[in-house]
């Protein structure tokens, strides 16, 4: 808004020079008769002094400057947004800027601008705060989900570009949902779970030898490579022998070819290994001849949601050589927050083909929704 205040001879002569310097657009807020000031204006002939302002929406029926200036406060309390606001105080500014350098300027119209500007700068600066605090909720919340800051700016950018009339949460919802690809991977031929140490990967096969031979009546075969850890191979025969299924352990790379030989007949093969640090090359190319000589697509990477974010990506990185091509999330039940579950994904680009939720075998794997496992990480739902 531009407030400008002109002395003139007459009312005609002042609305041609608020026509041409303010434009068609400027209405004229108070007018008033004055003298020049001193002891020589008592004699000189009245000049007129118009107010006059370029700006939508001002009332102009107070004569007085001081109401104008009321109602102009009041009008732009309610009514001008906050990006305007930036423009306003600018044009303000430099209003008063030429009124200042106006000797015959009226103190109080002075005073009365400046407020205005306080006022609204004050204003601007309330909604700037309001709108921070906004968006730092949403930090917040992702943040309390264990979400990696990375993760967390991703979803910021892609709720912001959602044009839908939502609420935020609705949009946070659709953008996890979006975010969290399951696969559609099935339990059948040869199938192989590799994954660091510990992570679960001989509880998983033993849960899913259950689920797939005593649920679905399929052949399940198992076969462990796991020739590194003592009492390793004891392990995965103790379930293979109490859900009566056949077991085989390869040593050599040789010896896959007849293990796998041997279950032929079966409709899925489970393929443990020996878990692996993903910082040792060594043993991870040790580990890629074997998978290799297995010759499968179904390779899972195991790996276990209470995992700390960086180790996360190093473990995805370092298993990327024997190329997996889904994710099985392990121990849902140790944690409180799901949010490693969505920088797992984000990071390895892979689908997910289960969670697991407990030790209990056979029961504690689940294939979950992107919608079950987008209301994990929300908080709606919780394992147990
Ligand atoms: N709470 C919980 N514990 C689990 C889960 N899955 C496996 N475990 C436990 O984790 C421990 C390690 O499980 P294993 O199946 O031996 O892990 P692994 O990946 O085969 O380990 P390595 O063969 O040594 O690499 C065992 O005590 C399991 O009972 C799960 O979903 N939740
Ligand atoms: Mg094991």
């Amino acid at each position: 808004m531009i407030i400008k205040r002109y002395i003139a001879n007459n009312m005609n002569e002042a609305l041609t020079r608020i026509r041409y310097e303010l434009g068609k657009e400027a209405v004229i807020i108070s007018q008033r008769k004055i003298r020049k000031p001193g002891f020589a204006g008592l004699f000189a002939k009245k000049s007129i002094e118009v107010t006059a302002a370029v700006e939508n929406m001002i009332k102009n029926e107070d004569n007085s400057v001081k109401e104008s200036i009321e109602a102009i406060k009041q009008v732009m309390k309610n009514e001008i947004k906050a990006e305007k606001e930036v423009n306003i105080i600018k044009e303000t500014q430099a209003s008063a800027l030429l009124v200042n350098g106006n000797k015959e300027e009226s103190s109080d119209l002075a005073k009365e601008i400046r407020e205005i500007r306080e006022m609204m700068s004050n204003m601007v600066s309330v909604k700037t705060t309001e709108r921070t605090i906004r968006k730092s909720k949403l930090q917040v919340k992702l943040a309390q989900a264990d979400i990696n800051d990375s993760v967390s700016k991703k979803i910021q950018t892609r709720i912001k570009s959602i044009e839908e009339k939502l609420e935020e949460d609705e949009k946070l919802k659709i953008t996890l949902e979006k975010m969290i690809s399951i696969s559609k991977v099935k339990m059948e031929g040869k199938v192989i779970l590799v994954g660091p140490t510990g992570v679960g990967k001989t509880t998983t096969i033993a849960k899913l030898a259950g689920r797939l031979a005593l649920i679905e009546k399929k052949k399940v075969g198992l076969v462990t490579i796991d020739t590194y850890r003592i009492g390793a191979i004891e392990q995965l025969k103790t379930y293979a022998e109490i859900m009566e299924l056949p077991f085989k352990v390869v040593i050599t790379l040789k010896e896959m070819d007849a293990a796998l030989d041997s279950m032929k007949d079966c409709d899925v093969i489970l393929i443990d290994t020996t878990g692996r640090s993903s910082k040792n090359t060594m043993q991870l190319s040790e580990l890629r001849a074997f998978v290799e000589k297995v010759n499968t697509k179904n390779i899972h990477l195991v790996i276990s949601s209470t995992t700390k974010n960086n180790d996360i990506q190093a473990i995805i990185d370092g298993y990327k050589v024997l190329n997996y091509s889904n994710l099985i999330i392990t121990k849902l039940d140790e944690t409180s927050t799901y949010g490693s579950i969505l920088n797992i994904l984000d990071y390895a680009k892979k689908p997910l083909s289960f969670v697991t939720t407990g030790q209990s075998v056979p029961d504690d794997i689940k294939n979950l929704t992107a919608e079950a496992i987008s209301n994990l990480i929300l908080g709606v739902d919780s394992i147990c």
